[in-house]
């Protein structure tokens, strides 16, 4: 046998058998999920995972509603009783030829072993996802940067929501300069902001709504809502509208006492604030669309609970006042249909 035949036949096997598996009950991929296909059997989700070579690094299957999640990376397990998720070891991948694919591509091969890189559908935010799924990472795909990692919280309201900002246990530091804000930092499954310019071009796709959770350390919480929330690009430095306020605690963001409405992103090395004298983002610690300063300081110094320093915690006035650092707090956008 000549070396071109032996090529030719290890080519072969790897093209039919060049993975193997290994099913792990109870047990979940973080994500990101990348994407979800509903009513298929556990080894179709295996197909699904190796036409999709250049993200698939597993897949969870839950057996009950017959559903394949397509995960991005292997690297975090949770315990997750529904779930089985499927390790799969590759030794290449299913086609060779599939590599050529782009991330958003799926690679459909022909009985002819031909193979073709199809456009995959991608939900553009959270509220594309179906509502049996829960809350975590998920990939989704936006005009201008594409395919981006979100967190989408899938109970709370109805579900359907992109997080953008939350605050849980101080592990992460947000006094932060204005390339930091436009372009996101922190961990998305604890705290982070996602970047002003993610969320820009994700609520450049239509009409959204705004929504604030928060908590104390007495276990109160409270919301509030915005039927209307647009942000404009970074030559308007992220320029904020928003309206139609409802909630179960005052309105800080377009009521009166420094609303953020209309205003612009201010951060430590980027004063565009109201304020002549003054850096509010200095002075309050934190990057945010401050006017006059603020009513309301999501962003602000993670001092848990009561404190002497005025206004530089996560505080909002109408609820605990200035001097009452939030120990939760979480900022979420949905479109409307
Ligand atoms: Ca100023």
């Amino acid at each position: 046998m000549d070396v071109t035949a032996f090529r030719i036949i290890v080519s072969t096997i790897l093209f039919y058998k060049s993975y193997s598996f290994e099913v792990i009950h109870g047990e979940r991929y973080e994500g990101p999920i990348v994407s979800v296909i509903q009513t298929i059997g556990r080894h179709q989700c295996i197909n699904e995972c190796l036409s999709r070579p250049a993200l698939c690094k597993g897949v969870n299957y839950k057996r009950e509603y017959l559903l394949c999640e397509i995960v991005s990376s292997s690297e975090k397990i949770n315990p997750s009783a529904e779930y089985v998720r499927i390790e799969l070891n590759q030794m290449g991948v299913g086609n060779l030829d599939c590599l050529s694919c782009l991330p958003n591509e799926r690679c459909l091969t022909l009985s002819s072993n031909i193979t073709y890189c199809v456009k995959d559908s991608y939900p553009k935010d959270c509220r594309q996802l179906s509502s049996e799924l829960s809350s975590g990472l998920y990939g989704i795909f936006i005009p201008v940067l594409g395919h981006v990692t979100a967190f989408c919280e899938m109970e709370v309201d109805g579900g359907g929501w992109t997080v953008f900002q939350r605050r849980m246990d101080g592990t992460e530091d947000f006094y932060r300069t204005w390339d930091e804000y436009k372009n996101g930092f922190g961990n998305l499954t604890a705290e982070f902001w996602f970047g002003n310019e993610k969320l820009y071009h994700l609520l450049s796709q239509g009409t959204y709504e705004l929504r604030m959770d928060m908590g104390d350390f007495d276990d109160q919480t409270r919301f509030v809502k915005y039927s209307n929330i647009s942000l404009g690009n970074e030559t308007s430095k992220y320029q904020i509208s928003l309206s139609g306020f409802s909630g179960s605690i005052g309105d800080c963001f377009t009521g009166t006492g420094n609303p953020i409405d209309n205003m612009k992103f201010s951060t430590l090395d980027q004063d565009n604030d109201n304020k002549t004298l003054g850096i509010c983002a200095v002075s309050f610690t934190s990057g945010w669309w401050h006017n006059r300063c603020h009513c309301a300081n999501p962003n602000g110094l993670y001092l848990a609970g009561n404190t002497t320093i005025f206004a530089k915690g996560i505080t909002y006035a109408p609820w605990r006042t200035h001097y009452y650092s939030m120990k939760t707090v979480r900022l979420m956008v949905r479109s409307l249909v």
